[in-house]
């Protein structure tokens, strides 16, 4: 929090780890590029598989609790800043069958817009702002549970900080991770974050009506889909006018269905 409300330590610090990054002769794995911009000391020391399987170990337990001791069905959101994930959940969230109890987790870096946006529909909302942390993860997650009442809800959405690059490495114990990706963003973007594509289980295409505009080809977007998770669900949708969004809606009734016998994230 405090590293964005000083300007000057914000400046200095990513041109600083840049740095230390062009030094290196060779690429980073995901999850050692992963720390920069963490706060993390780069000086050779990486952040382990044994971490990682921390998490992982971490995810599965949240999701015994979430959807197996409290039958609640866990869906998370992510995606770059802007794609168009908070309005796709108040999509899902009006489609819903009036007897379904349903809460949001909302991760930002900073502030409660969005968590506000949610209150003004019907559920249980729980903020959490991550100050430099550019992800949710398990341990964020399950604090915030605490605010919810799990007993009471049937459904759950979470939505991740809006980033393309740091979510892969955290699952959070959810049923599907759904990445949205907006024709803004360019219809290049899936070839640019393939590894993203193959961590999740389902991707949308939004921003469908202004395509055209930005120029990007949605079926080039499609097919690049295809060709890096070839078992994704995908999606195409206009979150302005919530064309597509049944179809969404639709998939996720089916992974609620699936149940318990399914793999989790
Ligand atoms: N034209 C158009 N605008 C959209 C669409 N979906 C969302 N928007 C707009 O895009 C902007 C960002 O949408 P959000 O839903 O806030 O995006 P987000 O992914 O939640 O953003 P962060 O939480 O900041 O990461 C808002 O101004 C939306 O009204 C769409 O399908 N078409
Ligand atoms: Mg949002």
């Amino acid at each position: 929090m405090t590293l964005f409300t000083h300007p000057r330590r914000s400046h200095r610090f990513p041109i600083h780890r840049l740095r230390r990054v062009l030094r290196r002769k060779n690429p980073l794995p995901v999850a050692r590029a992963h720390r920069f911009g963490h706060g993390d000391d780069a000086d050779g020391t990486d952040m382990s598989d044994d971490v990682l399987a921390q998490y992982r170990e971490q995810a599965r337990a949240l999701h015994e609790r979430l959807v197996h001791d409290h039958d609640v069905s866990v869906v998370e959101f992510l995606g770059a800043t802007g794609s168009g994930k908070t309005t796709l959940i108040e999509h899902l969230i009006e489609r819903a069958p009036s007897d379904e109890a349903i809460g949001v987790v909302v991760g930002d870096v900073a502030g409660d817009d969005d968590a506000r946006r949610f209150r003004t529909h019907d559920v249980d909302v729980a903020n959490v702002t991550t100050g430099k942390e550019c992800h949710l993860d398990p341990g964020l997650l399950g604090d915030a549970l605490t605010d919810l009442d799990l007993n009471a809800l049937d459904r759950l959405y979470v939505e991740n900080v809006g980033n393309m690059v740091c979510p892969a490495d955290f699952p959070l114990g959810a049923q599907a991770r759904v990445l949205v990706v907006s024709t803004t963003e360019g219809d290049d973007v899936v070839r640019k974050h393939p590894l993203l594509f193959e961590a999740c289980d389902a991707a949308v295409i939004n921003k469908i009506d202004i395509a055209d505009a930005v120029g990007a080809d949605i079926d080039r977007m499609a097919s690049d889909i295809a060709d890096v998770a070839p078992e994704m669900d995908v999606f195409r949708t206009n979150g302005r006018d919530g064309d597509g969004l049944d179809a969404v809606a639709s998939f996720l009734t089916d992974v609620r269905a699936a149940g318990h016998d399914h793999a989790h994230h």
